[in-house]
């Protein structure tokens, strides 16, 4: 399929990369973002979300006239839907006794809605949102059929999860294998002709439902497998072994890779792809709702082990240090480490967290220091919660000078416990009781 003129609905994270890479490729892109205040500030030379390098791409983009903006879709030869697939916040299904999320498919409905319109015979349709299994099928196919065209028939379509690392985006949109399903296999060959513009990675044609199960079964498996570690970190903790140590040497083994415990899984993908499993077959997911718990549960694990190591936190003055949801990223979305914090207020702490990525973020209800020695500052205790290089790289003795505290506790292996105790500290980790 001979691809010229591209229109990309949804402009966050995965739609407005995508868009500015196929721009930069001489396609003809028109990026869609119903939020008119998104395409004003992109417009005005602005970028509403940030990742290493995007700026970049989008400028040159703009400029080069490849890349043009609107607030809703015109004609073209082929449509991405990049929208978002959040939970519902207030809305739960319940399966056995037990509560599951729902996801809120409102944004697919309503962008797949305004492409029906501008919808042509041969054109290309690509779902990128991940999605519950089926969705293709089941929710976009039947809404694309008010056109009086039928997918598969009149137009391709397909579903291509996305697959980028947060902080990596614009190398890993050209270089991972790309996954594309279509309802027939000419739109799975209408979709790999699409993504090759640009994708240097294997792109691997299927079924529209097997694309949508193997973007979810990723993240799923990277769910359950860092639940392991966090139920191993609680196990190793009991029999006084250093879970650290133990999956080091577990991992020794050729058929073994366990993933590394935490203070929990934040950001928006493994926190949230599993509940898609569970609200569509809940009597089939037991492994996966209770891994989905075991993580959501770590940050009162985490609590447990500072009260622990500083006892009764009433009045205890904590320094935080790390509020992203993972380590090197300014992301607080889902984070554990912002919810440590929150439970050890619920206990009556004063904490401080300092955020070196995002120093004024505004969180509900979270003092942050001004500077790391802010935090320090009339500190009773030392919490790392992520595992940022330069929290990795301080020096404990240099720490020792500018604060009272004499507590730390580590949640994420990222300090030698020894240079610490050398330094006048009484250490704490997570998952080692030693
Ligand atoms: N985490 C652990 N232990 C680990 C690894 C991660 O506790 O050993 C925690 C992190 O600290 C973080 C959370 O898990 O809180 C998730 O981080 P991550 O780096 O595992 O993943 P994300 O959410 O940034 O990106 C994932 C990626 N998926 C996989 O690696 C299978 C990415 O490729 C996907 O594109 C992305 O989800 C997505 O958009 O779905």
């Amino acid at each position: 399929m001979n691809i010229q003129k591209l229109c990309v609905l949804g402009l966050g994270y995965i739609g407005l990369p995508t868009a500015s890479t196929f721009a930069a490729n001489g396609v003809n892109v028109v990026g869609v973002d119903i939020n008119p205040q998104i395409i004003e500030t992109l417009r005005s030379g602005g970028l509403h979300i940030h990742e290493p390098g995007l700026r970049a791409v989008v400028e040159t983009a703009l400029k080069s006239g490849n890349l043009t903006l609107a607030t809703r879709p015109e004609p073209a030869d082929a449509f991405i839907i990049a929208v978002p697939t959040p939970f519902y916040e207030n809305k739960f299904g319940e399966y056995d006794g037990q509560k599951y999320k729902l996801a809120d498919m409102r944004a697919v409905t309503s962008a797949t809605e305004a492409i029906v319109p501008v919808l042509q015979k041969g054109n290309l349709v690509v779902l990128e949102s991940t999605s519950p299994p089926r969705t293709t099928i089941e929710l976009v196919a039947p809404i694309l059929a008010r056109s009086g065209l039928q997918a598969g028939r009149d137009f391709y379509l397909a579903y291509s999860p996305e697959r980028v690392l947060p902080g990596q985006i614009l190398r890993e949109l050209i270089e991972n294998a790309r996954v594309i399903g279509g309802v027939t296999p000419e739109s799975a060959q209408a979709g790999a002709d699409l993504y090759s513009i640009f994708v240097k990675g294997e792109i691997v044609q299927t079924d529209a439902t097997t694309a949508e199960m193997v973007k979810l079964m990723e993240n799923t498996y990277r769910d359950v497998n860092i639940a392991i570690a966090n139920e191993f970190s609680r196990l190793a903790d009991k029999f006084g072994v250093d879970v650290w140590e133990a999956i080091s040497l577990a991992n020794r083994h050729p058929r073994v890779k366990i993933l590394s415990p935490g203070p929990g899984v934040g950001g928006h993908c493994i926190s949230v792809d599993p509940w898609f499993f569970v609200e569509t077959a809940p009597e089939l997911t037991p492994l996966i709702y209770h891994s989905r718990r075991v993580n959501d549960s770590q940050p009162h694990y985490v609590l447990e082990l500072i009260e622990r190591a500083v006892g009764n936190l009433k009045g205890k003055k904590i320094a935080a240090l790390g509020l992203a949801y993972k380590p090197n990223v300014d992301d607080l979305r889902e984070s554990p480490a912002a919810e440590v914090v929150h439970l050890l207020q619920n206990e009556g702490a004063l904490v401080k967290a300092w955020e070196p990525f995002k120093p004024d973020a505004n969180l509900p209800g979270i003092r942050m220091a001004s500077s790391l020695d802010n935090a320090l500052q009339d500190a009773d205790a030392i919490v790392l919660l992520v595992k940022h290089t330069e929290f990795v790289n301080v020096r404990p003795s240099e720490i020792a000078s500018k604060t009272k505290a004499r507590v730390v506790v580590d949640a994420v292996n990222g300090w030698k416990a020894s240079d610490w105790r050398a330094a006048g500290f009484q250490v704490a980790r997570l998952g080692v009781r030693k």
